[in-house]
């Protein structure tokens, strides 16, 4: 029963840590709770760790699963308005899901917002 990813799948292109707070989930609106999330993108997805990149390893081997986010047909773009921060911008997944993502650091927000959007456009948009 086990789906073999392809290759390119499993190619992590872009990893590291960002301030993250999930606003909607299947359209539905939530409380804002930013917390700082290990951030993994690879070509059809980004997935977000609660913890540590050790802790968020050593918890894959007991089939904890992090949360991942289709890029197929998402949207990216800043948001300067949601949020009192400098350098937000906004994933909306086609599902209706909405992430902020920031850093105070312009060049790795910069790299972020490009690599994800990068990501995005090489996609089939459905
Ligand atoms: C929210 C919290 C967030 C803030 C948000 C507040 O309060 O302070 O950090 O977002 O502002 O509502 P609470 O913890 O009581 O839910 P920013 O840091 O992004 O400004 P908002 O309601 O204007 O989004």
């Amino acid at each position: 029963k086990d789906v073999i990813p392809p290759l390119e799948q499993l190619m992590v292109e872009k990893e590291g840590y960002l301030q993250k707070a999930k606003i909607a989930d299947g359209g539905k609106k939530l409380r804002k709770n930013w917390s700082t999330s290990w951030i993994v993108l690879s070509s059809r997805k980004i997935e977000f760790y609660k913890e540590s990149k050790q802790q968020a390893l050593a918890n894959m081997k007991t089939g904890h699963k992090p949360e991942s986010v289709d890029l197929c047909g998402a949207h990216i773009e800043w948001a300067k308005e949601k949020s009192s921060r400098k350098n937000v911008f906004q994933i909306t997944t086609v599902s209706g899901n909405e992430f902020l993502l920031q850093s105070d650091i312009d060049f790795i927000i910069l790299d972020w917002f490009h690599a994800i959007k990068n990501a995005i456009d090489r996609l089939p948009k459905d």
